[in-house]
């Protein structure tokens, strides 16, 4: 079971945002305008005017990110596959990301690839948001594919093997006082399936050794 442990040291993360300070340990704060915050208080984290909250590290290229946010002033963002770099003047970061667009009443996937080249990974779906109250989400991320769940639900996926590096990174809109507000982060790292299956054989080898010790 050590060597199954070395062989697969899984990220995860996670943050209730509860103590009032940004846990250096797990997070860095990316402010690209001099208006841009990231706030934690009154037990939630806050992006205000496209403030970046990151990971610190690259995350497990197999992951599940999922959480809570709510639109405080329109669009709540999630970039993953992502070195954190911002890829155009609005500070917009490469990879991919999520976008839970509140004008436009939709949820897309879009790819961001550094060099100006962007475009809609999988469909653009329509989606009735309200302000003020949590939606949970879900992002499913196994390198390939991707599915995004609202409320248990899913709302979109899309496909795509392009990454720009392994971080993750939750922000709002680039304009003055607009914010975005996230709760409860989980980033945990999926094994591949042959670790799964390796790891199935370890836990029955296991069981078989407490059955004799019994
Ligand atoms: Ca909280």
């Amino acid at each position: 079971m050590q060597a199954l442990g070395s062989s697969f040291a899984a990220t995860s993360i996670f943050d209730n945002f509860n103590d009032g300070i940004i846990d250096t340990t797990k997070w860095q704060v990316l402010l690209p305008f001099g208006s841009s915050q990231v706030v934690e208080d009154n037990g939630y984290v806050q992006s205000i005017s496209r403030g970046v909250l990151g990971t610190k590290d690259e995350v497990d290229q197999n992951v599940q990110i999922s959480g809570k946010f709510m639109f405080v002033a329109q669009d709540p963002k999630i970039s993953f596959r992502s070195d954190l770099s911002s890829w155009d003047g609005y500070g917009e970061r490469t990879g991919v990301t999520i976008a839970f667009g509140f004008n436009g009443q939709n949820i897309r996937i879009e790819g961001r690839w550094g060099d100006g080249s962007s475009g809609t990974i999988g469909v653009e779906k329509p989606y009735a948001w309200e302000s003020g109250i949590y939606y949970n989400f879900q992002i499913n991320d196994d390198g390939n594919n991707i599915e995004v769940f609202i409320n248990g639900l899913s709302a979109v996926s899309g496909m795509t093997t392009q990454r720009m590096g392994s971080k993750v990174g939750f922000f709002g809109n680039e304009m003055g006082g607009m914010t975005a507000q996230f709760d409860d982060i989980s980033i945990q790292g999926v094994p591949e399936p042959s670790a799964v299956s390796l790891l199935a054989v370890g836990l029955g080898g296991l069981a078989m050794m407490r059955r004799r010790r019994s």
